[in-house]
């Protein structure tokens, strides 16, 4: 944690660490399942391998908000991933950023933190979507993208008059120059610091994503110049590899190639997330490997198009998959391919088809994800009205995230008592020593990364298994 005092009024922004999934992965139920002492100690160190080595970017949201500088308020942030909140400074206001998955430690902090007569404010994705499950957590709610209005809440601290809720009345027009900086970042907690987002907003509606909920459907831009100066200015001050975190970077193809063309002469190398239609676009392709893309994730979701079409993902025909993914290798990209298994056409002879498709298009690391229905989402809203939802709707804890270790629903056109043994077996073909070591060897690029990655979800996937098999017996 980093931040300068002197300053009159005191801002700490903090990120919730997940119970489970990418932020240190560990049994949902400890407690209940028999463990021996070597098994619970090697979950224990990798989960804190996981924690750190893996995914251990910092939370874009909050480099954001404390880049908008109000004179006479000072922000920090800290990450629960790497740090207590720290109660000994005279905090002002605490803001925290409530997910979807994560919404019980964010709420529970917020009434310790209440209890010792701090004001708390409480900001994004579950915020903006669900306000009125958030106003008795909170002295203060932003509603909305905060990009401009957090200024507006810093000076009303300062003048202390702050409201009850500031709600953005549109979306921030990204073309406006803001600047994003790192100074209430500790830059050597994290992987690399090095996160940018150029787009935000998502032209297709798949229903198990809130992200077009959130940022509605019209793709917005920041200028290409304002792109570039940040990149420049980032690598000042950190070397490493640069995510580009917007949820399909080849969601506009002209802006992105001009965008990866400009930054050739940086000589980064960054990871992203994109469609595999990029592998039909040899001009797109060409610019994204010599600026130095190093893998891309890609969701696959299910190889049956009547599953996708069923969950309104229409945008990645299942007999274009294997050439498309193909291509991005062999542009020297390697490819994370997203599945997601137990969507409402999906039968039992699926994960045969999913092992095939892995070994036939090379993929580097797969990841094989449950359907998680997210509160605000349309699948959500059907599932519950179809009677599926193995929890109550209301009760949005219960939707919390993991790393696919329990089913929230029950799939359409198989029983859980032979979906969940259908999955875990999937998993357990997919992810062994042997194949880490396979996908390593043939990967374009960034071997040791790939490697760690499957040698991680070796472990990942098995505790999976292990809630799943503690799941299924307590149905049974
Ligand atoms: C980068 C990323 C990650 C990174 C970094 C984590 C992070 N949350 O920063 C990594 C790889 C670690 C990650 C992990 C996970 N992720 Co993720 N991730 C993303 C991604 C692609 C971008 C997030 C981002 O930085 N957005 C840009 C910022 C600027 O937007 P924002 O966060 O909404 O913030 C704005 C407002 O919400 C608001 N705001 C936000 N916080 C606050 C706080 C205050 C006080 C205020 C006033 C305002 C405010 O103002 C901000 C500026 O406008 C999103 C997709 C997306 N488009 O958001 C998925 C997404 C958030 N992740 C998702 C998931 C499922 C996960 C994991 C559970 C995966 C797993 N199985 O382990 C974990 C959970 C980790 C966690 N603790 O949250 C889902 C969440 C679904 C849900 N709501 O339940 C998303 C939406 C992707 C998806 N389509 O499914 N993720
Ligand atoms: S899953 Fe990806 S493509 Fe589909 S709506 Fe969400 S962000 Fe857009």
């Amino acid at each position: 944690m980093k931040g300068s005092m002197g300053h009159n009024k005191q801002v700490l922004l903090v990120f919730i660490q997940a119970d489970s999934g990418v932020d240190g992965t560990s049994l949902l139920d400890s407690a209940s399942s028999k463990h021996s002492f070597i098994s619970s100690l090697k979950d224990t160190v990798l989960s804190n391998v996981i924690r750190r080595a893996q995914f251990a970017i910092p939370p874009l949201a909050l480099m954001i908000l404390s880049s908008q500088k109000v004179p006479g308020v000072s922000q920090t942030i800290c990450d629960l991933r790497f740090e207590k909140v720290p109660l000994d400074r005279p905090w002002d206001l605490v803001g925290i950023s409530v997910q979807t998955g994560a919404v019980k430690p964010a709420f529970e902090l917020a009434r310790a933190l209440r209890s010792k007569g701090i004001k708390v404010v409480l900001g994004g994705p579950y915020v903006t979507i669900f306000p009125e499950q958030c106003r008795d957590h909170a002295d203060v709610l932003v509603i909305g993208e905060a990009d401009d209005i957090w200024k507006e809440v810093q000076e009303d601290l300062l003048s202390d008059s702050l409201k009850a809720e500031y709600r953005v009345a549109s979306f921030p027009d990204l073309s406006v120059d803001r600047f994003v900086d790192k100074h209430a970042l500790d830059i050597q907690s994290y992987f690399t610091t090095n996160v940018v987002q150029t787009t935000r907003g998502c032209p297709y509606s798949c229903d198990f994503c809130n992200v077009h909920v959130m940022n509605g459907h019209k793709l917005r831009h920041r200028s290409i110049p304002e792109v570039l100066r940040e990149v420049e200015a980032f690598l000042k001050q950190d070397k490493r590899i640069f995510f580009f975190l917007d949820d399909t970077i080849n969601a506009d193809e002209s802006y992105a190639e001009k965008l990866f063309t400009e930054l050739v002469p940086f000589g980064i190398s960054w990871v992203g997330q994109a469609t595999t239609a990029l592998g039909e676009k040899p001009k797109l392709l060409n610019a994204f490997s010599r600026s130095g893309c190093g893998a891309l994730l890609v969701g696959i979701e299910s190889l049956d198009d009547g599953s996708n079409h069923a969950h309104q993902k229409f945008h990645n025909p299942s007999n274009r998959q294997v050439e498309c993914i193909k291509n991005i290798r062999k542009a020297g990209i390697c490819v994370y391919g997203s599945f997601i298994y137990g969507l409402d056409e999906d039968t039992l002879e699926l994960p045969g088809r999913i092992e095939a498709f892995i070994e036939e298009t090379g993929i580097d690391v797969p990841g094989i994800n449950l359907l998680r229905p997210i509160p605000g989402t349309g699948v959500f809203d059907r599932l519950a009205n179809e009677g599926r939802l193995l929890h109550s709707r209301d009760d949005h804890d219960a939707f919390r995230f993991s790393w696919g270790q329990e089913m929230l629903y029950k799939p359409q056109r198989i029983t859980l008592e032979e979906f969940i043994p259908s999955y875990t077996g999937l998993t357990k073909r997919v992810f062994t020593v042997q194949n880490a070591l396979k996908r390593a060897m043939r990967s374009p690029r960034l071997r040791s990364a790939v490697l760690m990655f499957n040698l991680l979800y070796v472990h990942m996937y098995s505790l999976s298994r292990k809630d799943l098999h503690r799941q299924l017996r307590e149905i049974g």
